[in-house]
């Protein structure tokens, strides 16, 4: 019954599919070499970011939850009562559940995502669990416009939800974007809740992205896997490997995948040469200080009204309004 009633509510704004090999022959093609990080998330790569985020080295999963068991009642009181709460993203379990139940009266969830499948599991267990909000799914690609879902009972106002610091796996002038988008969904009484990896020794964010069990080498070279796969490309998988480095000056942590040899790797008729040692560009991923995380809110006219940090610094939540 609840996913006949979460399925009657879907709204399908019918994403364009992905052009995954125009994508890869694109970012193969530039120097340096890039493949965008969004094809990381195929079944496996889920999978392993979940596992990701049970390494002991990895915090930033951890320490968000904690920070928002710790400061739920504050945010409630910030955010205030019958929001409409849209996530950027299908539901990230546990945070979503956390918020829906610390807020006050919560009036509908909207989670935008691409994944039919992903978006329709999370709004059929968080249905279940949360009765009184009304399930308004939107099946879309949420780096573009969407226009919401109207709630049966008017909301005071519309929270985005964004977890995760996945903001930072976006260069800037995409965040820009989302964040307008963001501004655009919220409208100007609105407000977005979102999660931020914060700056601090580089050895603690190097530990993150390198840990020791070699999940995330995993994460990274699955995404070798699923082209192979999925366009028939033909990469070694043994023939590169995983480094992710902090630039300090840039604040973010860069995964690349370094060829161990030269080598060819062939996409259709298309030929592309490594040299031994040459890197790929694969994910950013981005950290952030008070005044650099303003600054860019301010670039797509939100400010940032309320903060919360775990007790080391280490994680944040930031609410930012028009
Ligand atoms: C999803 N995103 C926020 C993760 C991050 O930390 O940038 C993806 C990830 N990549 C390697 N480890 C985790």
């Amino acid at each position: 019954i609840a996913r006949a009633r979460a399925q009657a509510a879907l709204t399908d704004l019918r994403p364009r599919p992905d052009d995954i090999a125009a994508d890869a022959i694109a970012g193969l093609s530039a120097a340096p070499k890039t493949l965008p990080s969004k094809y990381f998330y195929d079944a496996e790569g889920s999978r392993l970011f979940e596992a990701i985020t049970r390494q002991p080295e990895y915090y930033l999963t951890r320490i968000e939850l904690a920070l928002m068991e710790a400061q739920m009642a504050s945010i409630a009181q910030a955010v205030g009562d019958g929001v409409h709460v849209v996530e950027f993203g299908s539901g990230s379990g546990r945070k979503t559940e956390l918020l829906l139940e610390g807020l006050e009266a919560p009036v509908a969830y909207t989670p935008i995502e691409i994944s039919r499948t992903a978006l329709m599991d999370s709004v059929t267990r968080l249905g279940q669990e949360f009765s009184d909000v009304q399930m308004l799914p939107v099946c879309a690609d949420f780096t573009r416009p969407v226009s919401l879902p109207r709630a049966d009972r008017q909301a005071q106002r519309t929270l985005v939800f964004f977890p995760g610091s996945t903001l930072g796996n976006f260069s800037d002038d995409e965040a820009i974007r989302l964040l307008r988008s963001m501004r655009d969904t919220m409208g100007d009484d609105g407000c977005a809740l979102i999660g931020i990896d914060l700056d601090k020794d580089p050895a603690i964010i190097e530990a993150a992205y390198n840990d020791q069990a070699g999940v995330t080498a995993a994460f990274t070279l699955n995404l070798l896997t699923r082209l192979n796969r999925e366009i028939g490309s033909d990469f070694e998988i043994d023939g590169f490997r995983h480094r992710a480095v902090y630039a300090r000056d840039r604040m973010r942590i860069e995964t690349m995948l370094v060829s161990e040899c030269a080598q060819t790797v062939r996409i259709g008729e298309h030929a592309f040469d490594f040299g031994a040692g040459e890197v790929m560009h694969v994910e950013i991923s981005q950290k952030y200080t008070d005044a650099s995380f303003s600054a860019l809110a301010a670039r797509a006219g939100l400010r940032v009204t309320h903060g919360w940090n775990d007790g080391n610094d280490r994680f944040g939540l930031r609410l930012l309004q028009p």
